[in-house]
């Protein structure tokens, strides 16, 4: 089985101090990377493409993601009164005190927020029949909310929609977890604490997760957005990809297998803000007029089931 492994170990066992490893800022992007692909895009040589997404790309909808300086959660954990930041995540320490995580849950509970442009590029990319899957490690449940149908996300490490007990796992409807109530929801069978079936550090990912080893192969363009690659075993899905196989990473900086120098041949990478990097992606390709309708068309159902 797999399991979520701490980013800590993953830094120290997996990159260590690797001479080729550069800093961020001593990359920059790539000869126009997002002009290149757009072009293969366009040509018809991408008709398999699989995105990885992360934190970054819900930042745009008032999510903060775990690792920006500053903005982000791990940056922001004081009132949650947590010995280090990864123990509001990690399902030994949740066992003793859910209490933190309960209280972060309120803020990330999918209904506050809308999904952005970014999350609509992704839905276009199915809607013009080119994507194979999205992995998405996010927990908010903004792709589904824009519209992309389940059987073309994995949301890799779970989410809000289903609940159980994190003990002996009977499930429970998401609604008896009672996230924004003030109450820790108990199992009748156990009296363990019940939890939303997001993975913790620690726990088992989601069957759903193995399609990776049938979509990773297939794929003949890998678009990773928004993660710093720091979490195990989603992170090391991105080398699983055939070597002649475009990469492109759209983030803030450069991370993952981006920050060697030099980089490999078809990796490509766009370094900047996001929402404003996908807008470009989205205009090379012709695409920008219809995402902006197709998230007019959805404005209606996203307000109903948002708060
Ligand atoms: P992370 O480690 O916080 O990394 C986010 C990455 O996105 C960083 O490299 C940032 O530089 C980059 N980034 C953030 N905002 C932007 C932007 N506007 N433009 C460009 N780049 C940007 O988060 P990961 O997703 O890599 O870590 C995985 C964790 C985070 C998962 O287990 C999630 O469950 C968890 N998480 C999820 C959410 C959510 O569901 N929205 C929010 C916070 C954390």
């Amino acid at each position: 089985t797999y399991h979520l492994s701490s980013p800590a170990s993953i830094s120290l066992t997996l990159w260590g101090s690797d001479p080729l490893r550069a800093t961020s800022s001593s990359l920059s992007s790539s000869q126009s990377g997002l002009s290149s692909v757009a072009l293969l895009v366009k040509r018809g040589r991408c008709k398999k493409v699989v995105v990885v997404a992360g934190a970054g790309i819900s930042t745009a909808s008032g999510i903060p993601d775990f690792r920006t300086p500053g903005t982000g959660l791990y940056a922001n954990l004081e009132k949650y009164n947590v010995p280090y930041p990864e123990a509001i995540f990690n399902i030994d320490y949740f066992s003793n005190d859910p209490q933190p995580f309960f209280s972060l849950a309120k803020f990330l509970y999918p209904g506050g927020h809308r999904p952005n442009y970014i999350h609509y590029f992704i839905r276009m990319l199915h809607h013009k029949g080119l994507l194979l899957r999205v992995y998405t490690q996010n927990i908010d449940g903004l792709e589904k909310l824009c519209g992309i149908p389940d059987e073309k996300l994995v949301e890799a490490h779970g989410s809000f929609a289903t609940a159980s007990c994190h003990l002996c796992h009977t499930p429970y409807p998401s609604e008896e977890c009672a996230i924004m109530s003030d109450n820790v929801p108990t199992c009748s069978f156990c009296a363990a604490t019940v939890k939303p079936d997001v993975v913790f550090f620690g726990e088992d990912l989601p069957q759903k997760y193995f399609l990776h080893t049938k979509d990773f192969p297939k794929a003949d363009l890998l678009i990773i957005m928004g993660t710093s690659l720091k979490i195990e075993p989603f992170a090391s899905l991105v080398n699983t990809v055939g070597s002649s196989v475009p990469r492109l990473l759209l983030n803030r900086h450069a991370v993952g297998p981006f920050e060697r120098v030099p980089l490999r041949r078809r990796d490509h990478m766009e370094l900047g803000d996001l929402a404003e990097t996908i807008r470009r992606f989205a205009e090379f390709l012709g695409w920008n007029g219809e995402i902006e309708e197709m998230m007019k068309d959805r404005e209606a159902l996203v307000g109903e089931l948002c708060l």
